[in-house]
């Protein structure tokens, strides 16, 4: 309860930052896209892993201001990037967004908003949605199809994870699966898991979908899954989440 109230005011205080983990392009290693993720740093606890406040925040509703905060402070982050630097023209920036954010009835709007206020391209940003999130309710279809209309992309992230991951694809509008990571932890000794992966592979191909392999963190995982068809990977052996200006200065080193 505690952390709860703390939360309700750190937006206005602000103690929370993103991070950025890049997202590469198999077929030649280039990162061409990021995801933001969430850091809460606390006056007196110190930093606070998303996966103990996210839930809380998801449950208490403030995920919604805290989601809205994340979206702005994301979009300004890739227009800053833009203008700074060559290589960041076609980055896409991802930004995890939960159920009730999606389903709040105005999220679209405020999608609008921040593009307009930021200047980023539409193209340029990339919304990350849970199977859990969406569930197939019309509320979510529609915010989905009308940013699908303005031209974001959709991301389905953790695929694979839920209850009912395939029927989803017949009624969410979705440009991309990321291929949870606990089906490539393990892929090279455990054959279901690979087995999991080549269908996801599969499926994605066969409905056009792009593809992301979550949490790779060997050579030998990025060379299977990219002889599995994925085109995009993200995890540790590229890079771990990190601030800002990390990325802002490996673009500087090779410009
Ligand atoms: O960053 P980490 O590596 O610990 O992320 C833990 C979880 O928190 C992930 O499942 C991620 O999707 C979620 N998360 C991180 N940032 C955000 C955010 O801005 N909004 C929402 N809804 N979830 C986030
Ligand atoms: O759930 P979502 O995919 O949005 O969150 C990404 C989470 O996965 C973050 O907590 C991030 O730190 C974590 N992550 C990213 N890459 C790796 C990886 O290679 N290995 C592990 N174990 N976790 C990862
Ligand atoms: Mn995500
Ligand atoms: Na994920």
């Amino acid at each position: 309860a505690d952390l709860i109230r703390e939360m309700s005011t750190a937006v206005d205080e602000g103690q929370f930052t993103l991070e950025y983990q890049p997202i590469v392009r198999l077929e030649d290693m280039e990162m061409t896209g990021v995801e933001a993720l969430i850091r809460w740093h606390h006056p007196t606890r110190g930093r606070i892993s998303p996966a103990d406040f996210i839930p809380l925040a998801e449950k208490s509703g403030l995920i919604v201001p805290i989601g809205r905060w994340a979206l702005g402070e994301a979009c300004r982050q890739g227009a800053a990037w833009r203008q700074a630097h060559p290589q960041a023209e076609h980055l896409a920036i991802g930004v995890n967004v939960a159920g009730r954010q999606l389903r709040s009835g105005t999220f679209v709007d405020e999608v609008l908003k921040v593009l307009a206020e930021t200047q980023l391209p539409v193209a340029n940003l990339s919304i990350e949605v849970t199977e859990t999130a969406v569930l197939g309710d019309q509320e979510s279809t529609d915010a989905m199809l009308r940013l699908r209309e303005m031209g974001v992309r959709l991301a389905l992230d953790d695929f694979g994870t839920a209850a009912s991951s395939l029927g989803l694809l017949l009624t969410c509008p979705v440009t991309t699966l990321k291929l949870d990571r606990s089906f490539v932890e393990s892929i090279i000794t455990v054959g279901r898991q690979a087995a999991v992966a080549t269908a996801v592979s599969q499926m994605a191909n066969a409905l056009d979908l792009a593809s992301v392999a979550e949490g790779i963190e060997t050579e030998e995982q990025c060379r299977l899954l990219q002889e599995l068809g994925y085109h995009y990977g993200q995890g540790y052996l590229f890079s771990r989440p990190v601030p800002p200006e990390v990325l802002a200065g490996r673009w500087a080193a090779v410009a």
